[in-house]
């Protein structure tokens, strides 16, 4: 393998464990996919008064008229030349000229590392597989053997230098994410958190660690020659780990990492004061990836089954459970149950959605694949059993973290909606933009339960730019309000209902469009926001204005994360009185997962995910009626 010294190959709030000693750092990345990299645009900053102007545009259907007219008097002050929206693009574009991307690390910063809520449910989302045919622990094992050896043959394409570039519209993407995914893991801090990757190390891990009964075990998965363990070989690891931990009394020492970040900053301190805590802390945050071997869940009925796995994914279910069968901090966990149940939970701050979903896809094409193969008979060190100190300042932490848990679990409120009348097909048959569609459906739906249109965030991908990750759609438009408010007026034809939903998809087509050349809105008021905390003595008035608290304020978190695999994606949404719905669309079905705070009196999982059922429904008849009667 090629190992070149590269200077900036680090991600911003990345950290190398062998950082400070060098300035240079000596990493992995290899010629094909430096030149790759190296070869990509740089995040454009967008025109100020084309930022100004889809602002004001954005906030029309979303905030009153009085609001408005405030804001817009606002906006003229902020772009007058000399003012202070001007200075600051200047400062921008200054630093956009000099840095690899303006964006990314104050992105890595603001929404992840300086974020103090837990990870579990309001960062790191779920993925869902298929249900697997297992109803035992040697399915389980098994299954979780192959799936270990399915993540090592990725990882053999990033080591290789191999893995195929991704494109979007014709576009190649930035692969950077692809080499944060492995062997990473999220580390608590006072106020600020860190992302230590040890591929970058001079010792790279060569162990991944498996949990079961909220044990600990490292399981190297390379053999002296470098060659990863066979299936089999993995397989007979595994029932070792079994069966050193039959024990259920254990104290589920991962469940700190389910803590407020400030409560897990100081409690991480605290365990890893003793020597031994440290080392056992170090050995998970090196491996290169965690499996969850996950304790039997509660059964329900099959109509509930994937709306509690979802949750399974999410928190593990409570402290009773398998909440503490994780190490929340560590970038990939796999979880697999006895039931069939299986699935992982990703920290969120190193990477988006669809590395994880190509992962994914890839194990599963690898699974299917492969068979078990009886390797020759080498004797093989029984995995090593992480120990941990439990002082009693440790147990009172963790006895703090059990409550706060179980008072998340509680309050998730979680739905998975199995939409099995179409899927992309219906939309494509009428020349419609299936994810376009899906989003009018959620306006849709929303307009019906609330009567009004609310903030909504729509995930889009700004890979296209070096280091890039994601910018937002504005899901909510004249043109979609328009569609709503038209679709259950009796006085409103049919023919126009779908000249008002054609034309609402248009104008969100054209929204996705600008926001993945880099030409949207949101992260570009980030920008300036952020410069003027850099350089300014006041927040400008923009920023402190109603309109920009309700614009913020997303009662809709959506995202479409797309596989070729059949799993249901989800996360929780990030504010209290709000809906965090995650889809992906298939060819003739789309899966749905729709998220709520119970302690929210007007919000309801279950009663938005009908809405959204009937709402996808009505808009095939709508299209269907119009279609027929015009022939
Ligand atoms: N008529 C017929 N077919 C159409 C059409 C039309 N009017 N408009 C679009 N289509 C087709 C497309 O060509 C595409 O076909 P393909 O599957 O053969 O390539 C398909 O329908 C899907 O297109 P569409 O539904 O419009 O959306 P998209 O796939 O371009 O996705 C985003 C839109 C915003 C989701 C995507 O651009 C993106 O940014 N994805 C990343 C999101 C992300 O990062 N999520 C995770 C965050 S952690
Ligand atoms: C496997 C599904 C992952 C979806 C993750 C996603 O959409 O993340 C959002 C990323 C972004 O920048 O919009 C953030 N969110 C978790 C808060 C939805």
């Amino acid at each position: 393998m090629l190992y070149l010294l590269v200077r900036n190959v680090l991600r911003p709030g990345v950290v190398n464990p062998t950082h400070l000693a060098k300035s240079a750092s000596v990493t992995k990345v290899t010629k094909r996919s430096m030149v790759h990299q190296e070869g990509l645009p740089k995040l454009p900053v967008p025109p100020l008064k084309q930022t100004c102007e889809g602002y004001l545009a954005m906030l029309q259907p979303i905030v009153s008229e009085e609001e408005l007219e405030h804001t817009r008097q606002l906006v003229t002050e902020f772009v007058s030349p000399g003012g202070v929206g001007d200075r600051l693009q200047r400062s921008l574009e200054r630093r956009a000229r000099k840095v690899d991307n303006w964006l990314s690390e104050w992105w890595m910063q603001s929404t992840y590392l300086d974020c103090r809520m837990p990870v579990p449910v309001y960062t790191s989302p779920g993925v869902i597989l298929p249900r697997m045919h297992f109803q035992d622990r040697q399915g389980q094992m098994r299954f979780a053997a192959k799936l270990i050896a399915g993540v090592l043959d990725f990882k053999q394409l990033i080591d290789s230098d191999t893995l195929p570039i991704e494109y979007l519209g014709g576009k190649p993407l930035c692969m950077d994410q692809y080499y944060q995914v492995l062997s990473s893991c999220r580390i608590p801090g006072p106020k600020r958190d860190t992302v230590v990757n040890h591929t970058l190390g001079t010792t790279p891990p060569t162990h991944i660690t498996v949990v079961h009964n909220f044990q600990f075990f490292i399981l190297d998965v390379y053999n002296s020659d470098g060659t990863p363990l066979t299936v089999d070989q993995i397989y007979m690891q595994l029932e070792k780990i079994w069966n050193s931990s039959l024990q259920t009394n254990k104290e589920p020492i991962g469940i700190l990492t389910s803590q407020h970040r400030n409560t897990w900053g100081k409690a991480y301190n605290n365990l890893i004061k003793d020597k031994t805590n440290k080392e056992s802390v170090r050995a998970i945050q090196k491996s290169i990836f965690t499996v969850c071997l996950d304790a039997p869940m509660p059964r329900v009925s099959d109509e509930m089954y994937q709306s509690r796995v979802a949750a399974q994914m999410l928190h593990g279910g409570g402290s009773r459970w398998n909440s503490g069968n994780r190490w929340f901090d560590k970038t990939l966990q796999f979880i697999i149950g006895e039931d069939g149940s299986c699935g992982l939970t990703y920290e969120h701050a190193p990477a988006e959605g669809p590395p994880i979903v190509f992962l994914i896809d890839h194990v599963v094409g690898y699974m299917r694949r492969s068979e078990m193969v009886r390797s020759p008979m080498v004797p093989l060190h029984m995995p090593q059993k992480l120990r941990f100190n439990i002082t009693p300042e440790v147990k009172k932490d963790i006895e703090n973290a059990k409550q706060n848990m179980n008072m998340m679990v509680h309050d998730l409120d979680v739905r998975v909606l199995l939409f099995s009348h179409f899927g992309i097909n219906v939309p494509k048959q009428h020349k419609l933009s299936p994810d376009a569609f899906v989003q009018m459906a959620l306006q849709l739906a929303y307009y019906r339960m609330y009567q009004l249109c609310c903030s909504t965030y729509e995930t889009s991908s700004l890979r296209m730019f070096k280091l890039g990750r994601t910018e937002t759609i504005r899901s909510t438009t004249t043109e979609s309000s328009k569609f709503v408010q038209a679709m259950d007026d009796a006085g409103t034809s049919n023919t126009e209902k779908v000249a008002l939903l054609t034309k609402a998809i248009q104008l969100h087509r054209d929204n996705t469009r600008k926001a993945i050349y880099g030409q949207a809105i949101d992260r570009h008021l980030l920008g300036l926001k952020m410069q003027g905390i850099t350089e300014l003595t006041s927040m400008p008035d923009i920023f402190m204005d109603t309109s920009y608290a309700v614009a913020m304020h997303y009662h809709l978190f959506t995202s479409q994360v797309g596989a070729k695999t059949d799993c249901v994606m989800c996360f929780g949404p990030t504010v209290p009185d709000g809906y965090g719905v995650c889809y992906n669309p298939m060819e003739e079905h789309i899966n749905i997962a729709i998220t709520a705070f119970n302690s929210c009196e007007e919000t309801n999982a279950a009663k938005f995910s009908r809405a959204v059922e009937t709402a996808l429904l009505d808009m095939q008849a709508l299209l269907e009626q119009t279609a027929l009667a015009g022939r």
